[in-house]
């Protein structure tokens, strides 16, 4: 199941159950309003708007932690098979919601390429707490653990294969909790913390998580989940988590365009969206801008719209 696809889905994941404001919700009819899809078929991608999913039970009533794990894991659950049953030919873009939603994401992923692929995980953040763990009691801290295999048999549940530690590498990390930090170094997760970028240079950086995460033989697929906390918040302030000290947005849209050049990525994910912090649109724009670097035109993943030429048909961004 790797590419070429015949096209790109956009999945919206509408949750914001695993984080501390609700905003994380709206985020993707926000960018579907702001013309994402259209924008993309005008760069020559074949792209629809697949679905967007909501949480059936509001957050309301689930103030405690099991709640909300459960809630989460529902949400998680249904995300899941909705990207297991993904018609094949289709390139899948999850718009989050909280990040929370990579549990389903990339379980369902992993259930419809029948084994899981390697995992870039582009955060401010290591998102690697247990439910025994956290100290702040979100679960959008606690996903890439429960992909893992631990925390909570709610989340580590969630239908779909576990994933290799080797196989998955951070890339921007720069606020952690010790726990979660142990537990990756436990684990074998390279993480490429913002020190380590400033000193060798994203691109140097990202071409070696590539060739972690991608593995030996090129086949088994990876994916990437973009947490846009791990950009600069001067920029990039529409976030649930904002932490100094970001990746330049433009800079991490050049070394995206490295994924043209694989025909193996099997999936990308962008969540922790708030529109209600972006009132002037310029997030939603470098939402378009990143998953337009990572796919194309010319990019292995995706085959190709027809283009007639004219000027006509290049439209402005
Ligand atoms: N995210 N480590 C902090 C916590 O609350 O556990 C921050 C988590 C942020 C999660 O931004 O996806
Ligand atoms: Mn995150
Ligand atoms: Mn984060
Ligand atoms: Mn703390």
């Amino acid at each position: 199941l790797l590419g070429p696809y015949e096209g790109l889905s956009i999945i919206g994941a509408a949750s914001a159950l695993g984080a501390p404001f609700p905003g994380n919700a709206d985020a993707p009819d926000a960018l579907q309003r702001s013309g994402l899809c259209e924008r993309l078929t005008n760069a020559g991608i074949h792209c629809v708007w697949s679905e967007t999913l909501r949480p059936l039970d509001l957050p309301e009533a689930a103030t405690d932690m099991d709640a909300r794990l459960r809630a989460n894991a529902a949400f998680a659950q249904r995300l899941s098979s909705h990207l297991a049953a993904l018609e094949a030919g289709r390139f899948p873009l999850v718009l989050g919601g909280d990040h929370a939603v990579a549990v389903g994401t990339w379980r369902g992923i992993g259930r419809r390429l029948g084994s899981a692929p390697g995992l870039l995980w582009i955060d401010a953040h290591l998102d690697s707490h247990t439910a025994d763990s956290t100290h702040s009691g979100n679960i959008h801290g606690m996903p890439l653990a429960a992909l893992l295999g631990l925390g909570h048999s709610s989340l580590t549940e969630v239908a779909g294969p576990r994933f290799d530690p080797s196989r998955v590498c951070i890339v921007g990390a720069r606020a952690w909790e010790p726990e979660e930090r142990t537990r990756l170094h436990q684990l074998g997760v390279r993480v490429f913390d913002i020190d380590q970028i400033h000193r060798r240079g994203l691109p140097t950086v990202f071409c070696e998580a590539l060739s972690i995460v991608r593995g030996s033989d090129g086949q088994s697929g990876f994916g990437v989940s973009i947490d846009l906390d791990a950009l600069d918040p001067a920029a990039i302030p529409a976030v649930s988590c904002p932490e100094p000290d970001g990746l330049d947005p433009q800079a991490l849209a050049d070394v995206l365009l490295t994924l043209r050049n694989c025909g193996d990525l099997v999936g990308l994910e962008i969540v922790e969206y708030r529109p209600d912090l972006d009132s002037g649109g310029q997030v939603a724009r470098w939402v378009a801008e990143l998953a337009q670097a990572a796919l194309g035109p010319g990019s292995y993943t995706l085959r190709e719209r027809e283009r007639h030429h004219g000027a006509g048909n290049y439209a402005p961004l």
